[in-house]
């Protein structure tokens, strides 16, 4: 699939999807969900690929929300398909095999936020705003914020936001948690890469388990949830990386991790 609306690359393990419609704010329509699914499809396949960056082109703007000339022409029919395309998009961040980034680089608007929350964390440049204005459309957020926000922020700040439909700065984005880092403009995409740098050092089975733990544990009781995570660290043992990490620390060395499991 050749791609107009987005763009991709992978360097050092690490791949970037960089959405790519500035003059729309990156607004993200249907071509470019379609794209986006195609480079999900390509990151989920390839196993020299370890951690997945998401980004904005333009300094303005990581997404400012879902196409409004697009929304302005659903009728219900249409609007079951435009959701299915994008939440199948965006909820297969949370369930691939390696972490992803959210390196927020302006707006982050309505879908734009929703397809930041999917990521494992975000890392914002201080120039960045964040909010769900859909209640400003008659509309309510369709890609998952109700669930998400309440769940990362709470219920009562998701609440204010959603209701409102106000927007927050990074800075406040930092102090609700809802972002983990803040970075001068400039400085963002280094320390994205950087962070994501470390990541994809590490063994891929860990990491898989580690992600899986942690984002079905949160939907499950804590006693489930700490089964969960003795099955995740069950099946590290049953990796060749849990016995290179392990040895490379006895010998003084650095691991050198295939990610692969011992019959495999
Ligand atoms: N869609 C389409 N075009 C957009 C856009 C958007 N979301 N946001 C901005 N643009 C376009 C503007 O129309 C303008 O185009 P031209 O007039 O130059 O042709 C260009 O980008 C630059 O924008 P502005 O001139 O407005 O730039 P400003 O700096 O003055 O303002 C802004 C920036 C981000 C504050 C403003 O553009 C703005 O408020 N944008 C809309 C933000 C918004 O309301 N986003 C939420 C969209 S609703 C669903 C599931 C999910 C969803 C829908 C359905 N189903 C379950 C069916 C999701 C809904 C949403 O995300």
């Amino acid at each position: 699939m050749t791609y107009e609306h987005i763009l991709f690359t992978v360097k050092d393990h690490v791949a970037t999807i960089t959405f790519n419609r500035p003059k729309a704010l990156n607004a993200l329509n249907r071509a470019l969900l379609a794209e986006f699914a195609n480079a999900i499809d390509q990151v989920e396949d390839r196993e020299d690929i370890h951690a997945l960056v998401l980004t904005g082109s333009g300094d303005k703007a990581f997404v400012a929300g879902a196409d409004i000339t697009e929304i302005n022409q659903l009728d219900p029919l249409g609007a079951k398909h435009f959701a299915r395309q994008g939440l199948d998009a965006i909820n297969r961040l949370p369930q691939l095999p390696i972490p992803v980034i959210a390196a927020v680089n302006g707006y982050a608007l309505g879908g734009g936020s929703e397809m930041a929350l999917a990521c494992d964390f975000i890392y914002a440049a201080e120039t960045a705003n964040f909010g769900l204005p859909e209640i400003n459309l008659g509309i309510i957020p369709g890609f998952g914020g109700t669930q998400r926000l309440a769940r990362l922020i709470g219920a009562n700040m998701a609440r204010e936001m959603i209701y409102t439909g106000k927007m927050i700065d990074a800075t406040e984005a930092l102090r609700l948690g809802m972002v983990n880092k803040v970075f001068a403009p400039e400085q963002l995409m280094a320390g994205v890469m950087e962070t994501a740098a470390v990541m994809a050092q590490k063994g891929r089975v860990a990491l898989r388990a580690a992600k899986q733990a942690i984002n079905n544990g949160l939907n499950v009781d804590l006693a489930s949830g700490l089964a969960l995570e003795n099955d995740a660290f069950a099946l590290c043992l049953a990796s060749t990386d849990a016995r290179e990490g392990t040895s490379a620390f006895l010998e003084k060395r650095k691991p050198d991790f295939k990610g692969t499991l011992s019959s495999s």
